[in-house]
């Protein structure tokens, strides 16, 4: 953990204030050196309060996203965040992570964009990204598994999604195969894996997230506001996108563990209870092909088994689902 990280921590773990003194003494640094760490912090919007009898108090927050003020929040976790970084504006974070994977950076790196000029969907789709309104981030991922289980991997992204959300609000998402989940049959978030692989083997993955936090209706075009909502919108109320952000990370790291530890059938046992896809009649569109049927369930790889209007089981890997009524 960098300074800055610890003496937030140390703040908020002291809500009614923490002296000069007893900060330097912690972090092993003098009292001038927290002095000037504090004005730092400050001039990066924390409000912090100085006095004799209170030492330092944080008393305010910005609404930006820090890369310490993240580490402090998020504590230690095994893999997920041990690394984070955070841009203001970057083409697409999933760009970034794909770079840093080919600088051969450590599995866990977290990158955040407070905007991103080119956030992507799948195939190429267009991803909104406005400025502070949402997390749109990526992270690194070194699995030892064969590329067709990395359906897996977007499977738990939707399960810690769902947990996180619902932590962190009074909302009830929904996971919708294989990447979204809705609140009220509305799109509030996406996710997008994309893989380097050999035939059998990955390389590495980025785990691509968007989350519409504190958008509000006004920043969605008329197209977007029949399919896609945000936090805000649906809550009424304005959502601390830090606060979001590491319990994602958090759960995510603990989901990534299941994987790991071969529990991926926990993961989908929680995912099949919150999917509104499973026995629902839908059509998905793969390319120019279309296939209707009724979703069964999920098989050890994570994807979606369907039973055709011709009574067989179509194993579904990628593509459009579209709930019917
Ligand atoms: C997804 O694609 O849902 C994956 C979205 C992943 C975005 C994250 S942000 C961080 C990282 N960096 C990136 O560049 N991407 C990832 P898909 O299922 O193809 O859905 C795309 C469709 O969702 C678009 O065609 C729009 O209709 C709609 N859409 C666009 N922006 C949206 C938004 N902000 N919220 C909800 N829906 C949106």
């Amino acid at each position: 953990m960098t300074t800055d990280a610890k003496i937030l921590s140390a703040l908020r773990e002291n809500a009614d204030g923490v002296s000069g003194a007893q900060l330097a003494e912690q972090l092993k640094i003098s009292r001038a050196a927290i002095w000037s760490r504090i004005e730092e912090l400050r001039s990066l919007g924390y409000e912090i309060q100085a006095g004799p009898h209170f030492g330092y108090r944080l008393v305010g927050e910005p609404d930006a996203l820090h890369a310490d003020d993240l580490l402090a929040r998020l504590g230690k976790t095994k893999i997920i965040g041990r690394d984070i970084r955070v841009f203001e504006q970057t083409t697409s974070t999933n760009d970034v992570i794909e770079k840093l994977a080919r600088d051969g950076v450590k599995e866990g790196v977290v990158v955040f964009a407070e905007s991103q000029t080119k956030g992507r969907g799948r195939l190429g789709r267009k991803w909104i990204s406005p400025n502070r309104k949402g997390l749109w981030f990526s992270i690194l991922l070194r699995p030892d598994m064969r590329p067709q289980e990395t359906t897996q991997l977007t499977v738990a992204s939707a399960t810690a999604l769902r947990r996180a959300i619902v932590s962190e609000t009074k909302l009830q998402p929904e996971i919708k195969w294989p990447n979204d989940i809705l609140i009220g049959g509305k799109k509030v978030a996406g996710i997008l894996t994309e893989l380097s692989a050999e035939l059998d083997k990955v390389r590495h993955v980025i785990l691509g997230i968007g989350v519409d936090v504190n958008l509000d209706a006004a920043e969605l075009s008329a197209d977007l506001k029949k399919i896609a909502t945000s936090l805000k919108i649906e809550s009424s109320e304005k959502i601390s996108r830090a606060e979001l952000a590491t319990a994602i990370l958090r759960e995510l790291d603990f989901d990534y563990g299941r994987i790991c530890a071969g529990k991926f059938s926990a993961v989908a046992d929680e995912w099949e209870e919150h999917c509104t896809t499973i026995g629902r009649n839908v059509t998905v569109q793969i390319g120019d092909r279309k296939i209707r049927g009724r979703a069964e369930s999920l098989d050890d790889d994570g994807a979606l088994l369907l039973r055709t209007e011709h009574g067989h089981i179509e194993r579904i890997i990628g593509g459009d689902v579209a709930l019917e009524k």
